[in-house]
């Protein structure tokens, strides 16, 4: 057999792209409803810059049973021992939480931290399993637990879990290490380049798992996709399967019931993924104004766990998008997942209540987390409180496009981004990315990520924020970016009077696209310094802002039939380190409609009637 470079490079190229398509996650999903021991709070912790616990002088990885390594214990064997790393509680942070707001010594600070906490456990039953679960860690993690490494995940806004193996966990005195790396790098995701701050840590929840030895990892029960336009029938069709964590005994049966609909249906397991179909009883269908969960419990012979679902259909059709069968126009606010007023990164309940509390009061039915998968608080809430989500992996700007490792890396986060949200009804936009540059190669890594979100959520619709070339802008502007073809929402972001001329360009501006689906302008905003008040011809006054919203919603009037929706640039103030204007900006993006201390702008009252207006008119 004679194998060119050439036929071998394009081999081991066809291998990488099989094998990163098939990217599958071990995830357990719905980990608020399994038994789980928490390991928030205080945790010990070394900065870290030169990772002298990692490697050595030599710059060589260390040796796993190296006393030098800050995975193994800094306790010295007698006093004449040399211990040159250590945890005391003098230096603490507390889990979930970014470092950067702990401590001024952190501000910006990007690299390795070295994360430990020392815990107790017993397991419930000696046969279980247990796991190691993380809500999130930005961005890389390399995870040690009494010396021995359990794995390592890049990737900073969604979650992932190792299992402990057998024997290694004690009753007393269990020594965790997390090495947290946040350092940016060109080939990851992101990238080098963000508009907003790339804070560091363990910034979501930690917990200890325990599991049968067979157990449900994950499942999706979800209304089948719609077909042409077709509101859900009186007794919806449910298309879905259950994961279970290993090949079930033979005749093992999988029960789906809704006690609520007195519905109980059993399936037989004849592979580890158990489809489920079936049709519903009369049901309450999820919507914006009536957001119904109903408890779903999901058991085996050796596992059971409960969920509260949302059955509703989501499609682009035609010119519309349809809610349940029924056109809707999306009202929304694109929101980062931080908490201004206290300069962090949001991870709690209050922080996705007070977030989209604050996008309620604006008038919102819809919001687009950006740029990255929010806790699963927020789509939990949104689940609750009926609102709509657009939820987007980190593939921002400029991306290292023709590098198959780098899409390889953005498919492990769109899995889990999945994975973790695949039953929330709120959800209803999977994006793969934002203002991505216009390029053969570009649109192919795209499109790529188009077809494996496809492939993991058919009941879902697919976007991605494109942008405009405001260097060419006409006055009647044609959305044609390649990438529309693979969508099934066509979005883009928009900044005219900001970006592009003064806002009474609006006037003469008109826009529409080649494709014919759904058009979304996922984007638009203005800056203002909350407090500063001038003419509206002075940049960075509030009165700018709020004139750059009254033309921008004048022109919105115009836009045409297949319009269903914006989600303007932003519900608040966020942190930027790439904005340096020393009176209005100092590290902040001041485009909030909210300033960093929960202030309204005179903008967010324009925002909020042009939204009253439509609910007005829906209703
Ligand atoms: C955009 C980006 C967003 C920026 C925003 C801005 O188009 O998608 O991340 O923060 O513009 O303020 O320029």
């Amino acid at each position: 057999l004679k194998i060119n470079m050439k036929t071998l490079k394009f081999l081991t190229g066809l291998l990488f792209a099989v094998s990163a398509a098939n990217a599958q996650t071990n995830l357990i999903t719905n980990i608020g409803d399994r038994k789980t021991l928490s390991l928030n709070g205080a945790w010990q912790y070394i900065v870290d810059p030169y990772e002298t616990g990692f490697y050595d002088y030599r710059y060589k990885e260390l040796n796993e049973k190296n006393g030098d390594a800050y995975w193994n214990t800094d306790v010295p064997e007698n006093k004449t021992a040399k211990k040159e790393h250590g945890y005391i509680d003098k230096y603490t942070l507390q889990v979930p939480g970014d470092w950067n707001h702990q401590d001024p010594k952190f501000e910006y600070y990007e690299g390795t931290v070295w994360y430990k906490k020392s815990f107790d456990y017993k397991k419930a039953n000696a046969a279980d399993r247990v796991f190691l679960y993380f809500g999130a860690v930005n961005y890389k993690s390399d995870v040690y637990l009494n010396g021995k490494k359990l794995g390592a995940h890049k990737g900073g806004f969604t979650p992932f879990n190792f299992e402990v193996p057998e024997g290694l966990l004690k009753e007393a005195g269990n020594f965790l290490v997390v090495k947290v790396d946040n350092k940016r790098y060109a080939d990851e995701v992101p990238t080098l380049n963000t508009d907003w701050w790339n804070y560091g840590g363990i910034t979501r929840d930690v917990k200890l798992v325990e599991v049968p030895k067979t157990f449900i990892q994950d499942f999706v029960i979800q209304l089948t996709k719609p077909v042409n336009g077709q509101a859900p029938s009186k007794q919806p069709g449910v298309s879905g399967w259950v994961k279970l964590s290993d090949a079930p005994a033979a005749g093992e049966i999988v029960t789906v019931s809704i006690p609520e609909l007195k519905f109980k249906k059993q399936f037989t397991a004849v592979g580890a993924q158990v489809p489920v179909q079936f049709k519903l009883p009369k049901v309450r269908l999820w919507s914006t104004e009536n957001p119904k969960l109903y408890n779903v419990i999901v058991s085996t012979s050796t596992d059971k766990t409960q969920d509260k679902i949302g059955f509703r259909t989501i499609e682009a059709a035609g010119k519309q998008v349809l809610l349940n069968g029924k056109p809707i126009f999306m009202r929304g606010i694109s929101i980062h997942g931080e908490i201004a007023n206290e300069i962090r990164r949001a991870y709690s309940h209050e922080d996705a209540l007070q977030l989209l509390n604050q996008a309620r009061e604006l008038g919102c039915n819809m919001v687009r987390l950006a740029h990255y998968p929010h806790d699963e608080k927020m789509t939990r809430m949104a689940d609750s409180l009926g609102i709509l989500v657009w939820s987007e992996i980190p593939v921002y700007w400029t991306i290292d496009f023709g590098n198959k490792e780098v899409l390889a890396k953005a498919k492990v986060q769109l899995n889990e981004m999945i994975t973790r949200d695949h039953n929330r009804a709120s959800v209803v936009i999977w994006s793969v990315g934002n203002e991505t540059p216009i390029s053969p190669t570009r649109t192919d890594f795209m499109h790529n990520l188009i077809t494996e979100a496809k492939r993991l959520d058919q009941t879902r619709m697919i976007s991605a924020a494109l942008e405009v070339n405001y260097s060419a802008l006409k006055s009647s502007n044609v959305v044609d970016d390649p990438l529309g073809e693979f969508v099934d929402l066509v979005a883009f972001n928009e900044y005219l009077g900001w970006y592009g001329g003064l806002p009474d360009k609006c006037r003469t501006t008109n826009w529409s696209t080649i494709y014919n689906k759904p058009l979304f302008i996922s984007e638009t905003g203005a800056g203002a310094k909350g407090g500063f008040h001038a003419d509206s011809l002075t940049r960075f006054s509030e009165e700018f802002q709020e004139w750059y919203y009254k033309e921008q919603i004048s022109m919105l009037k115009r836009m045409p039939d297949n319009f269903v929706g914006i989600s303007p640039w932003v519900l608040t103030d966020f942190r930027s380190p790439k904005r340096n204007n020393p009176l209005y900006q100092e590290g902040w993006n001041r485009k909030g409609l909210y300033d960093d201390k929960g202030n309204k702008k005179k903008a967010f009252y324009i925002l909020q009637s042009y939204y009253n207006e439509i609910k007005n008119k829906q209703t």
